[in-house]
């Protein structure tokens, strides 16, 4: 009803984004029989990680503020190939919900990505801002080298500000996916529930005997007594670390325990080089077929 507006009517007054609605819409594009395990969750999961994981806390660059992965260079590292694929598969939820940022919506899906596949409710603020260019794009370099082992892995993640503890609450979520040849030369997944968010990763970490992979490809592990599992050196480094296997450890015996720190984790990695006041709304989203 564009035009002068009549005496009894008001502005429209700006709209506020039913997020709940957007994660609903979100977790109904999660399946698909034709890709992977039968579920994008996993790659939504690594998007929202690998926009995030950028953050340096000293220049305060980086970070999920800005979405800055859409652009090249960002978008051409190494670390984000096979990412284009989860960008694109979430322009649908994009154009219907032209409001939302799209670094908004990448930390979403991650969110209901890790809820609707199991896992713990991960609270939730929205207000990330698009940068409109490519010059915010983070150097090359910043994500963790899954060949290197806990002295690079304290490097990355000390510099995006987290501790030991929390280092080995995230990497938990390789309970999910798998590593594909094409994307970063690796391959397999790590657990036989790789589309459940479970503390499979650290129960076979301890649980089984890991080998070293015969094949031309880069050094990685595979369990010795079916060869279907695999781990990354960066992976063992957090057994073979004297300060990080205990949290592997406790994180095994104590699911509650993991789902509890990675929660905090993975809030905290999303809220990484967001500017915040503190008075916002946190969000804490139902689980589809939740009451
Ligand atoms: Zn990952 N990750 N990651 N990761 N990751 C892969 C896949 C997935 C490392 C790494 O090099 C790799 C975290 C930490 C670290 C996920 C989530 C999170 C792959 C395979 C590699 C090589 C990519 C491929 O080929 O498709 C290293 C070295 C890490 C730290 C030491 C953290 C933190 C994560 C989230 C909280 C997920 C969900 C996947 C599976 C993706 C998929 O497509 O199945």
């Amino acid at each position: 009803n564009g035009g002068t507006l009549g005496k009894t009517q008001v502005p429209e007054k700006p709209k506020t984004i039913d997020y709940q609605k957007v994660y609903n819409q979100i977790a109904d594009i999660l399946e698909d029989n034709d890709w992977d395990d039968g579920s994008h969750g996993p790659v939504f999961v690594r998007l929202a990680w690998h926009a995030a994981g950028t953050y340096d806390k000293e220049s305060k660059t980086g970070g999920s503020n800005g979405a800055t992965m859409r652009f090249s260079p960002e978008s051409d590292h190494g670390a984000n190939a096979g990412l284009n694929y989860a960008r694109d598969k979430l322009e649908s939820i994009k154009q219907q919900n032209p409001e939302i940022t799209y670094s908004d919506l990448w930390s979403l899906a991650g969110v209901a990505a890790i809820q609707e596949m199991g896992g713990p409710t991960i609270p939730w603020i929205p207000g990330r801002k698009d940068a409109d260019a490519a010059t915010a794009c983070t150097p090359d370099g910043r994500l963790p080298d899954a060949s290197k082992g806990p002295a690079h892995i304290r490097d990355i993640f000390y510099r995006m500000g987290f501790d030991d503890r929390e280092i080995v609450a995230l990497v938990g979520a390789h309970a999910l996916g798998r590593c594909h040849p094409d994307r970063s030369g690796f391959q397999g997944p790590w657990t036989t529930s790789p589309t459940m968010f479970t503390n499979g990763f650290f129960t076979e970490l301890l649980g089984k005997k890991w080998v070293d992979k015969k094949w031309k490809g880069p050094k990685q592990y595979v369990d010795k007594e079916t060869g279907e599992l695999m781990m990354l050196p960066a992976d063992m480094a957090l057994i073979q670390d004297k300060n990080f296997r205990p949290w592997v450890e406790k994180y095994a015996k104590d699911e509650e325990l993991f789902f509890n720190d990675f929660a905090a984790a993975f809030h905290k990695l999303l809220e990484l080089g967001v500017p915040r006041t503190g008075e916002e709304k946190v969000y804490r989203f139902k689980r589809t077929g939740e009451a």
